[in-house]
């Protein structure tokens, strides 16, 4: 099967024929918040690539050759002796960053560095309690519970944002800061689907709703960039235990 295309690999394919062009080959799931990370880094820093999206429901048989976790996202560096692969969605930003120093995501201070790291880590219970809401059918008050831990989460980020008086937390342009958030950023209007008025977004967090405003024109982000149609769309699909890959190819 082709690559770079929207549909994605499943059980029985065989293996993703890609040109021998030298670029790096991205293995990723179109509607993965994690791989998503990658994208963005990598079009951000403007280093062209070929992706394999896969069927992570019925993954192909030899995608555990490319990550025996069977997760995505996986990097495969194809100009490095025995064609390796990366896999963990933030080794690869910064492993990106390393070997493409031309446009810099992360911080150069030491110090600055790892406390972007603590915010990106931070992150982590926002995503948790998003992905609860989203996919657990959950009863009203641990929907209520869930929401408030959202918020109050989300409220540090709003806090710091304020505090550092940037139009990104990364400064005066997008960094991995922004880059390694936005993903779920751009997911989180399929709350109005789950919880419907009790999503208040802009009202509870005006200066992060300036902040998406901003990252949402980004030409990395823009790139990759679905709407909250269709992410509401995958979402259902995937709640109803049928998620629906292909959903942008049947779409086209
Ligand atoms: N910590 C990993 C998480 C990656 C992850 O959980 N990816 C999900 C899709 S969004 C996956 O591959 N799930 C398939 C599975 O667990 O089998 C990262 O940052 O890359």
């Amino acid at each position: 099967m082709a690559v770079n295309t929207n549909r994605h690999f499943g059980k029985g394919s065989s293996e993703p024929s890609f040109s021998n062009d030298g670029k790096l080959r991205l293995f990723s799931m179109r509607f993965c918040p994690f791989a998503h990370r990658v994208h963005l880094v990598l079009n951000a820093k403007n280093v062209p690539y070929n992706v394999a999206y896969i069927n992570l429901s019925e993954k192909p048989e030899w995608y555990s050759e490319v990550n025996t976790t069977g997760k995505v996202p996986a990097l495969q560096l194809v100009n490095e002796p025995n064609q390796p692969f990366l896999v963990e969605s933030m080794v690869i930003a910064e492993y990106l960053d390393e070997k493409y120093p031309e446009v810099k995501l992360y911080p150069e201070d030491p110090f600055d560095k790892a406390q972007t790291k603590i915010w990106i880590e931070r992150f982590n219970p926002i995503a948790g309690a998003f992905y609860r809401l989203v996919y657990e059918q959950n009863p009203d008050d641990v929907n209520a519970q869930l929401l408030n831990t959202f918020y109050s989460e989300l409220g540090n980020y709003e806090a710091e944002l304020v505090k550092r008086g940037t139009k990104y937390f990364a400064g005066a342009k997008p960094g991995i800061f922004d880059y390694a958030i936005w993903p779920w950023f751009e997911r989180f209007g399929i709350l109005s689907s789950v919880v419907g008025e009790k999503y208040n977004f802009d009202d509870r967090f005006p200066t992060l709703a300036k902040w998406l405003h901003a990252t949402r024109e980004d030409l990395a982000v823009q790139k990759h960039l679905l709407s909250t149609y269709t992410h509401t769309q995958f979402s259902l699909g995937r709640r109803a235990g049928t998620p629906h890959y292909d959903l942008l190819v049947e779409e086209s």
